[in-house]
């Protein structure tokens, strides 16, 4: 087992990193920007280093400063968390190389379903039902219109190297299709510098489903469930919880042999998710994160493992201590994410934390590093906390999720509190009758 790992990461998620290697007996090393030096995992760590100034790409994203660091201090693995470096395969690889563990999959995979063509690709031939779309790049817009016209519209333009919506575009009939690909190559191309797209039939009503993997290297593969993650605005995620509300238990087992199946004969390691859309009652998968996920706690609460820990246990080389027989999913879970932000313009609020309590009481989890007297800055994701909650069902869940909202207390700043208050009372909500597309509309910000 490691004697001490570097959690490249901070907030919520740099303390949970170091809450499971403290409870494995792990040494941590934190790693800082100037904004950071007085923040939670900082002051928890045994040991921190300051990585540079508050810009992402000069601290967080600085993989010379963040690998020497480790050197330094001697760690022998490094948790990427999740953003910044965590699906960066140059970065896994190079820490690799200067014999330091990395906390994750493997560099080759993390690279394989980083290109969203390749990672289709990969389960298609695992047998994952993927959406109907282009075997490969779409490279001219000729090739786009015989497509358009063989897969019926709608259609969808995606960029490759893309992820959260950018270089999207739908097109709902051939006249529409040269500007939709023209513009999703020039926007993937901006984003990502990767203007490769590619092209898939558009669904216009599915909900977002995911399926959390654990699988150790040596040919063990287990599906925790799913998460139900349709609840997003402008492609960032609200609210997620675990079970869906759409799904029945044979389609979990359905889906959970085809995605462990298919992990076993990838030769996959570490934690992963693969994201499905679903839409009557069909799955269609469009990606896979090679990351531990924001909402993983959602899926900690109804199987009871502490997912850091089965990610640091298998990087260190252990095989997975339980089957699929002994994965016992209970209850229901749902996830607040909180963020410093205006509940109804959602401009970011950052500033000094006043008065701060949080809820208690069973089945009641927070995961933040806020504590009364702390500066959220303005640098970085707006995210500062997240509120878990479960119950024996999805009623139980609701009763103590609206319960432990009002409880919440984070003065100083604003935040989306007032959002999840209004959001868990709302009837269409209350009933799991929801898309992706559902929220945006409840908000008002699309018809
Ligand atoms: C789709 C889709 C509909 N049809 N693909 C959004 C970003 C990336 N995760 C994939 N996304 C979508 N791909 C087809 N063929 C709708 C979306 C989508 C979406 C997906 C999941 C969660 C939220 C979303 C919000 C807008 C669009």
């Amino acid at each position: 087992m490691f004697e001490k790992v570097l959690i490249a990461n901070r907030g919520e998620i740099a303390l949970r990193i170091h809450r499971a290697c403290k409870e494995l007996g792990i040494h941590t090393v934190a790693v800082h920007s100037t904004a950071d030096a007085d923040a939670m995992h900082v002051r928890l760590a045994d040991e921190s280093v300051c990585v540079g100034p508050p810009p992402a790409r000069e601290s967080y994203l600085n993989k010379a400063a963040i690998i020497s660091a480790a050197v330094i201090t001697g760690a022998d693995a490094i948790h990427p968390g999740y953003g910044f470096l965590s699906e960066n395969a140059d970065f896994a690889r190079m820490v690799e190389d200067h014999g330091i563990a990395f906390i994750g999959p493997s560099p080759d995979h993390i690279s394989m379903m980083g290109d969203k063509i390749e990672a289709k690709r990969a389960m298609i031939s695992l047998g994952v039902p993927c959406v109907p779309g282009s075997d490969g790049p779409v490279p001219d817009l000729e090739t786009a219109l015989k497509l358009g016209t063989e897969i019926g519209y709608p259609v969808l333009v995606k960029a490759a190297g893309g992820g959260g919506g950018k270089g999207m575009k739908v097109a709902n009939s051939a006249a529409e299709l040269e500007d939709a690909y023209r513009g999703a190559r020039a926007e993937a191309g901006a984003a990502f510098g990767n203007d490769v797209v590619y092209i898939e039939k558009y669904l216009g009503h599915p909900r977002h489903i995911e399926f959390q993997m654990l699988a150790d290297g040596h040919g063990n593969v287990v599906h925790l469930g799913e998460r139900d993650c349709s609840l997003q605005r402008f492609h960032q995620k609200v609210l997620e919880e675990s079970p869906s509300p759409a799904l029945n238990a044979d389609q979990r087992r359905r889906m959970g042999e085809i995605v462990v199946s298919a992990l076993k004969k990838l030769g996959y390691r570490n934690a992963g998710t693969l994201e499905f859309l679903y839409q009557d009652g069909e799955f269609y998968f469009i990606e896979m994160n090679t990351r531990l996920q924001v909402e993983h706690p959602v899926t900690e609460m109804v199987c009871g493992l502490d997912l850091v820990r089965e990610q640091i246990r298998i990087a260190s080389g252990a095989p997975l201590a339980f089957t699929q027989a002994d994965v016992n999913l209970q209850g229901h879970a749902i996830e607040c994410r909180i963020n410093a932000e205006n509940p109804d313009t959602f401009a970011p609020s950052p500033g000094k934390i006043a008065e701060y309590h949080t809820p208690g009481g069973l089945g009641v989890r927070i995961d933040s590093a806020l504590y009364s007297g702390y500066r959220v800055p303005s640098n970085y994701d707006s995210m500062v906390a997240k509120l878990i909650v479960h119950g024996t069902s999805r009623n139980e869940c609701l009763m103590r999720l609206r319960r432990a909202l009002d409880e919440y207390v984070i003065g100083g700043i604003q935040t989306t509190l007032p959002l999840h208050r209004r959001l868990t009372r709302t009837q269409e909500f209350i009933d799991g009758r929801y898309d992706i597309h559902w929220l945006e509309r409840w908000m008002g910000l699309k018809k």
